[in-house]
């Protein structure tokens, strides 16, 4: 991350109207985090280089792949979201990127148009843009919201009124012609784009589509399915960290390296070999998304001496384990299976979200969990209720669970770590 504060971008993000005194201020902060949280973990699998390079570029070399793409009359399109499907706007020629809304940044201006009691996720995702410090926002031609949760709704309208923005209206029950309404959204967004990129999407592109972003979501799997064993052979920070770089790297090279990621681990796993030893306390992590770069709640488990061995969220399952069906041969069917996959994600926004319930305790299982950390920003109401039926359902399964609501700060992390201490000598 310091290597690009230097000189080499700095007339890039001032041609995309960055503060480039306040970005410098981010990059430090950030660099500083990473070496921190990351840099200072013992045998990590060697394949992690590719994410540290990452890391070192993040507003680097990526955003200069990102100018050069829209120079040669590309466009990019920035979400928020899950539920936004990345197949429509890469076949209809586009790159997507999940936009940052991980860190507190700007919250003295986001406070004059946001109350200050909404979700650190929206104030975050306000406060790049109204700071502008945000390469990837400045370089999005068209941003796609969705109307999930009450804040992130009224917060599109504004950013709105500063970006192009389309937003897709998403059901919020799973019925059958709940579908037919989420098909038709996207449906719509795919003319949204075609008329942006100038390019029809064909039978050909969609289905190349589904499959690049399906081999991702397939490098993923495997990574969390090596996570399973005891000893991890990767802790739950770089694993989320993997996750977290999976919204906004260019597609096939990610998948590349996550694989390779991936056959280190199984390696690994073959040879006993763990980032903490045989016995260590596993925890699963359920609740609102943790965007890049919110690391707090891991960083603080596994400096206890445990390791998250799984994230029941936006930013580590709900991304990975479901994949679009690869065998329609028609566009109409192709777009069907596009709808009904997205559609299965379980955010707390539907009613019921009974499929997260036994996707929590599923997978407690299924990664020998000692605990669930059921996590949730503050305001966020929806998540904040439905951990009542997650409560009941992880002990109900057997397994303690500890609820923590929190926001980007870092003034309750002596608190939590206390918290969490205690969880983990109780489990
Ligand atoms: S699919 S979890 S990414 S909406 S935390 S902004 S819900 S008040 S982020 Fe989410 Fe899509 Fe759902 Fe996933 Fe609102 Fe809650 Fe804030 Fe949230």
């Amino acid at each position: 991350m310091s290597d690009s504060t230097a000189t080499d971008y700095r007339e890039m993000w001032t041609d995309l109207g960055l503060d480039v005194n306040k970005h410098d201020c981010l990059l430090e902060a950030v660099g500083g985090m990473y070496v921190d949280t990351y840099l200072s973990q013992t045998n990590r699998p060697d394949s992690m280089g590719y994410l540290d390079f990452v890391m070192s570029e993040v507003h680097g070399l990526r955003i200069k792949e990102l100018d050069d793409f829209r120079k040669q009359g590309g466009k990019v399109v920035g979400t928020y979201c899950l539920y936004v499907p990345e197949e429509i706007v890469r076949a209809a020629g586009g790159w997507c990127i999940g936009l940052c809304a991980g860190a507190e940044w700007a919250y003295d201006k986001v406070e004059q148009v946001l109350p200050r009691n909404t979700c650190a996720l929206i104030k975050s995702m306000m406060g790049f843009k109204l700071g502008s410090v945000c390469p990837y926002i400045e370089s999005a031609d068209l941003l796609v919201g969705e109307t999930t949760c009450d804040g992130k709704k009224k917060a599109y309208e504004l950013l709105g009124q500063m970006q192009p923005m389309h937003v897709m209206e998403l059901p919020q029950m799973k019925r059958e012609r709940d579908l037919a309404l989420w098909r038709a959204e996207i449906v719509e967004l795919m003319n949204r784009v075609e008329s942006m990129t100038g390019s029809k999407v064909t039978v050909e592109s969609m289905r190349a589509s589904i499959q690049e972003v399906n081999d991702k979501r397939r490098a993923l799997q495997r990574i969390a399915a090596a996570r399973a064993a005891d000893p991890s052979p990767i802790s739950g920070k770089d694993a989320l960290l993997a996750t977290q770089v999976a919204f906004y790297d260019d597609v096939p090279r990610f998948t590349q390296s996550m694989n390779a990621l991936a056959d280190e681990l199984e390696q690994r796993v073959a040879d006993g070999v763990g980032v903490a030893p045989r016995g260590a306390k596993r925890v699963l992590i359920t609740g609102t998304p943790m965007a890049l770069p919110n690391w707090k709640l891991h960083d603080i488990i596994e400096r206890s001496g445990a390791v998250v061995v799984g994230e029941e969220m936006c930013t580590g399952s709900r991304y990975y384990d479901k994949l679009v069906s690869e065998t329609a041969t028609t566009l109409d069917e192709m777009i069907d299976d596009i709808a009904e996959k997205y559609l299965d994600v379980n955010c707390a926004c539907f009613t019921p979200n009974t499929g997260r319930i036994d996707d929590v305790t599923r997978m407690a299982s299924d990664l020998g969990a000692d605990g669930v950390i059921d996590y949730t920003l503050n305001f966020c109401g929806t998540y904040q209720i439905e951990s009542t039926s997650v409560d009941k359902a992880v002990r109900d399964g057997g397994f303690p669970v500890m609820h923590v609501d929190t926001d980007y700060s870092t003034e309750d992390v002596g608190q939590l770590q206390t918290r969490v201490e205690a969880f983990l000598e109780m489990i």
